[in-house]
């Protein structure tokens, strides 16, 4: 046997264990060696069932996605790997092939059990076919057998979702056969036995529950394009579903391999492939060894009971981290666990956790006026306004109160951390941890590394990042950090693109339809005019004199236009909050475009995303040279998990990658002829330019 696939005999019952952490991909050798372990099983009389398992914490959780990256790669030209030949010949073993399922049995790993004669699973096991979630189908004749267990329907949604049933749910839908509490493998091997020498079926030749085929087809397909835009594999399932009810099974798996090869070769699965892999690299710093010891994060304070510090406090509570939530005043206090309580009832009233969830998640969460139970929190979140004289009394305070190993962090999305940290007696326990709005939602946090912030302390914050469940990407300590500092170009560049003639509605559109998840004047509006406003301000002393600088967002700001929550900002807002384009500012920038001498004229749909995205590029560039992210990868994260760039373009440095770096830079420098001196290109995009390379690899530095 290979060593990633190992045989024991129990008695008259095999078991074939895959041992190949960490998740048990079906890497080379794996197939392989299981494969030889049925051939062998299959010849030995003494055995009359097989059991197959995960070592470890998990089934097999699919393919190895390092090998269909290498397929999926420009000249890779296959399906990825082809395991036909063993599921065939697990289903043709004559003895009963029992699949043992914990952890997570997802894609490829759900076709090696599907191609078994039963399922069994843990209680808490998980089964789905996640593919589209990279941009491909599932290759391993998932889109087959699926629908031949579950029925149609189902198979459908598993498939369009991407998102995995648990066990019951799984049994109820006849996916797996018999849920196994207690130990797996002795109850696997007992109901192995129980089989032995009953008939069995072959999951291909079982018929497809369908009913109304054109109906469920119909509904996926609508499915896909509302929860998966742009995107092509969502589609692409349903047709290989559909090849799956219509079509014999020999002609239905081979459809299912050609629409696989096709989404592989695409470069939505590459930039999806891109994104899995970028978004688990975050955590490696290139001066962080592994073995770096994080501080334990037993409980929390939070100091600032406003949007942001209620939705941390939702979050660490989420996670089952008690929490100490503080405000200077009863007034703010009141309000913000009233928010923080409505926020869960909702949950509740949508049916995403139970009343108990909730009253147990509330009680995590200890409102005050005070610093009582300061002194024994091992983090410290502070979360009050932007504003430096403030954060500095209050770090001042907290470092009177705190532990010696208590991290203190601040959720600054603009000032200087060292600036902070300044007023404690120990800056090297300080960091920034930047959460974005509503903090119990969105998945991105922007750990900000001082100058003299400690390695442990780092650690620390990512795996208090990872334990609530969001991704943390360290940054270095400039203006805006990476994700904001990016933002600021681009929210200029649309502005200016206005006043050069296109609407603000036209410009949302056109981002849109690239796949931004906000038209940028919808965000603006959502987060507030005055929010810009007020950084523009102060930022007021760095502005070159004679720069252009956009004109209309100040009078709307006068004009007390400040967003959704006064019913008008760029756009117009009923009591719904749905926007509708207000001639009233289409007007306001015609006037201010004529009294500042533009000359309006017609902008594609092209030129604005071109003007948009590149510029947000270009700012990427200058952030990688200095040295404020580690590597491309990194701003890709921060943009797909915090600011809405599609995932299937991989986040603005891959998809720059994709254009051409060549590409992109020889169009800024007719930008910098035509639209001035913001678009002087970035040194880095031009040597990288000129040299022909990329981002990923011309600066995969600690990757
Ligand atoms: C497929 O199966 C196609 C088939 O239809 C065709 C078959 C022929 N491959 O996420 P974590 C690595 S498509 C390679 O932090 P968790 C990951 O990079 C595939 N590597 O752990 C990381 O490495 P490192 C369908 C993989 O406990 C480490 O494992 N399957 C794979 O939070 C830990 O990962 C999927 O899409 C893989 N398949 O979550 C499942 N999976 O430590 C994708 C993980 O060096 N995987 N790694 O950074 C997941 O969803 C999660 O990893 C899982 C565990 C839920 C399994």
């Amino acid at each position: 046997m290979s060593q990633l696939v190992s045989l024991t005999r129990h008695n008259n019952v095999a078991v074939v264990t895959i041992d190949n952490p960490p998740v048990n991909a079906l890497s080379p050798g794996v197939p392989e060696g299981i494969g030889e372990a049925i051939r062998s099983v299959a010849q030995d009389a003494a055995i009359q069932a097989v059991v197959i398992i995960g070592g470890g914490k998990t089934f097999i959780a699919g393919a190895d996605i390092k090998e269909l990256e290498k397929a999926a790669a420009p000249g890779g030209g296959s399906a990825g790997p082809d395991i036909h030949a063993l599921l065939q010949q697990m289903e043709d073993c004559p003895k009963p092939v029992v699949m043992a399922m914990h952890g997570t049995a997802l894609g490829g790993g759900l076709e090696v059990a599907m191609a078994g004669h039963f399922r069994v699973a843990s209680p808490s096991a998980q089964m789905g076919q996640p593919e589209v979630n990279l941009g491909i189908i599932p290759g391993a004749e998932g889109t087959q057998r699926l629908p031949r267990l579950v029925g149609l329907a189902a198979a459908v949604d598993m498939c369009v979702s991407g998102k995995p049933v648990k066990a019951p749910e799984a049994l109820s839908l006849g996916l797996i056969d018999k849920i196994i509490e207690g130990d797996l493998l002795s109850g696997a091997v007992e109901f192995a036995r129980e089989k032995a020498g009953r008939p069995m079926v072959k999951t291909r030749e079982r018929p497809v529950a369908a009913g109304d085929i054109a109906a469920i087809l119909a509904s996926g397909r609508a499915q896909a394009n509302k929860t998966r835009r742009n995107q092509t594999a969502p589609s692409k399932v349903v047709d290989a579903l559909e090849a799956a009810a219509t079509l014999p099974y020999e002609e239905g798996w081979k459809k299912e391999r050609e629409i696989m090869k096709e989404c592989l070769a695409s470069d939505q699965a590459r930039a999806l492939i891109h994104a899995f892999f970028a978004e688990r690299a975050v955590s490696k710093v290139a001066d962080i060894p592994p073995e770096t010891r994080p501080y334990e994060i037993r409980k929390v304070a939070i100091i600032g009971a406003g949007t942001m510090g209620g939705g941390i406090a939702m979050a660490c509570a989420n996670a089952g981290i008690p929490v100490v939530l503080k405000d200077s005043e009863q007034a703010g206090l009141d309000r913000g666990i009233a928010a923080v309580r409505r926020n869960y009832e909702s949950s509740v009233k949508r049916g995403r956790f139970s009343q108990d969830v909730m009253d147990h998640r509330m009680a995590l969460i200890h409102p005050q006026l005070g610093y009582d139970g300061f002194d024994d929190a091992d983090l410290i979140v502070e979360a009050v306004f932007e504003n430096m004289a403030l954060k500095r009394e209050i770090f001042a305070a907290i470092d009177k109160i705190a532990k010696p190993d208590c991290v203190l962090a601040t959720n600054t999305s603009t000032l200087d951390i060292d600036e902070i940290a300044a007023s404690t007696s120990r800056p090297q326990m300080v960091t920034g941890l930047h959460f974005f709005s509503p903090a119990h939602v969105m998945r991105l946090v922007e750990i900000v590394r001082g100058k003299a912030s400690s390695k442990e302390v780092l650690a620390t914050a990512l795996a208090i990042a990872k334990k609530l469940g969001k991704v943390g990407v360290v940054v270095g300590n400039c203006r805006g950090f990476v994700g904001n500092r990016m933002m600021i170009p681009y929210m200029r560049e649309a502005q200016l693109l206005a006043e050069d003639g296109a609407t603000p509605w036209q410009i949302d559109k056109a981002l849109y339809d690239f796949g931004m998840a906000m038209g940028i004047f919808a965000v603006d509006d959502m987060g507030g005019i005055d929010v810009l406003y007020r950084v523009r301000q102060e930022a007021k002393h760095l502005e070159k004199p004679g720069r252009r600088q956009p004109l209309v967002h100040d009078k709307l700001y006068h004009m007390g236009r400040l967003g959704q929550k006064t019913g008008a900002g760029w756009y117009k807002y009923d009591e719904n909050r749905q926007a509708t384009p207000d001639p009233e500012v289409e007007a306001l920038i015609e006037n201010t475009a004529r009294e500042a001498g533009i000359k309006r004229r017609a902008i594609s749909d092209d030129e604005i995303v071109e003007r948009c995205i590149y510029t947000l590029i270009n700012e990427g560039a200058r952030i990688l040279q200095e040295g404020y992210a580690q590597r491309a990868a990194d701003i890709d994260v921060i943009y797909l998990t915090g600011y809405g760039f599609p995932a299937y373009r991989g986040g603005p440095m891959w998809y720059a990658d994709t254009i051409g770096l060549k590409k992109i830079y020889d169009r800024i420098c007719e930008f910098r002829h035509t639209a001035g001196e913001w678009w002087e290109p970035a040194p880095l995009l031009k040597k990288l330019a000129e040299q022909g390379g990329t981002f990923a690899a011309g600066t995969a530095a600690g990757a």
